[in-house]
């Protein structure tokens, strides 16, 4: 606290004299991200307990055994109870969402799962539609949490995790302890303001850890929305925009290859920017889909409505390969 203090005091005095910013390796900013990074912890920590409490009171859960009675487990199936008891305890025995639905079977809706043994649980919206299972990663539905945030927001997580229709980012740090073992696929469910629907997979989907800032690397493509996170076919737009290989950004953190400026604050978003992007998912929020601009910077799959059209529902979400086997025959609907 001393040492903030006097940060605080030599921050004022740098104001006054004229001094240039403050570098990144400075202590008094070190120290400064330190302390973010424990208000988020803290955060997380009452978000939790904020729901255990509801799910106290609502389901009163202490008196229910940790597994299911074959009365409920028909219950979950039916979608008649959207809240698990096992999911409401105080152990959380699930690393991602399809340990969760392997398990139990339960409703879509938020759920705490523990992506390490090591760290405190996170809260995660499990999609238990469309074959079951994902962990969702990212999702916008109606523009009302900001999206052109910092570098620890996007680390750490952010927007709201209560209802089904909210908005948020899983976190780097969590998504990058879900993919790092073993084999898995990424679903983006894209619609646009008309209904229209659009599905993207990407096979083995990696992103690094921190030190080299999340970079990204996927494998194989599918879809019916066209491989937007690498530009489509061409070599040039793939030279300028793909975002395999690259870095993680945000508009106070550039790891981009534009050198003249930053893709993040260009594109309002977070990202895996290249030089800058044919899919810009954590971009501004337009209502109505055209949009125009000195910037590409909307809520942009490239190559489905090019880049001057923001869509209306995207979410980003992640299982392992493992337990796909009910996918081929599900048919399901997307949940966008
Ligand atoms: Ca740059």
């Amino acid at each position: 606290m001393v040492s903030l203090i006097l940060c605080y005091v030599l921050g004022l005095l740098r104001l006054t004299v004229a001094l240039p910013p403050l570098a990144s390796s400075d202590p008094c900013v070190l120290e400064l991200e330190e302390l973010r990074r424990e208000v988020r912890i803290l955060e997380n920590k009452l978000l939790i307990g904020a729901w255990q409490l509801t799910h106290l009171k609502m389901r009163s859960y202490i008196a229910t055994p940790l597994r299911p009675s074959t009365n409920q487990t028909e219950k979950y199936k039916t979608g008649l109870l959207d809240a698990l008891p096992a999911a409401g305890s105080l152990i959380v025995y699930d690393r991602d969402c399809s340990e969760l639905y392997e398990r139990l079977r339960p409703a879509s809706g938020f759920y705490r799962i523990r992506p390490r043994v090591d760290q405190d649980p996170v809260l995660a919206f499990c999609d238990m539609d469309d074959g079951g299972g994902w962990t969702v990663l990212q999702r916008r539905r109606h523009g009302k949490v900001d999206f052109d945030r910092d570098w620890v927001d996007y680390r750490d997580g952010f927007g709201d995790f209560k209802l089904w229709n909210d908005e948020f980012w899983l976190g780097n740090e969590h998504i990058h302890s879900l993919v790092k073992d073993g084999e898995n696929l990424v679903k983006i469910d894209l619609m646009d303001w008309s209904g229209e629907k659009r599905q993207v997979y990407y096979q083995n989907f990696r992103i690094t850890d921190e030190k080299d800032s999340y970079r990204l690397w996927y494998g194989l493509y599918s879809g019916t929305g066209g491989d937007g996170l690498c530009g489509g076919r061409g070599m040039l737009e793939q030279w300028s925009s793909c975002a395999s290989g690259m870095q993680f950004s945000t508009r106070d953190q550039d790891h981009d290859r534009y050198l003249q400026g930053s893709c993040a604050q260009e594109n309002k978003g977070g990202w895996w920017y290249n030089r800058c992007h044919a899919a810009n998912l954590n971009g501004k929020f337009y209502h109505g889909g055209l949009y125009k601009g000195r910037y590409d910077n909307g809520v942009v799959w490239g190559t489905w409505q090019g880049l001057w059209y923001s869509l209306r529902h995207t979410s980003i979400k992640l299982r392992p390969l493992l337990s796909l086997d009910n996918l081929a025959g599900s048919g399901a609907v997307p949940d966008v």
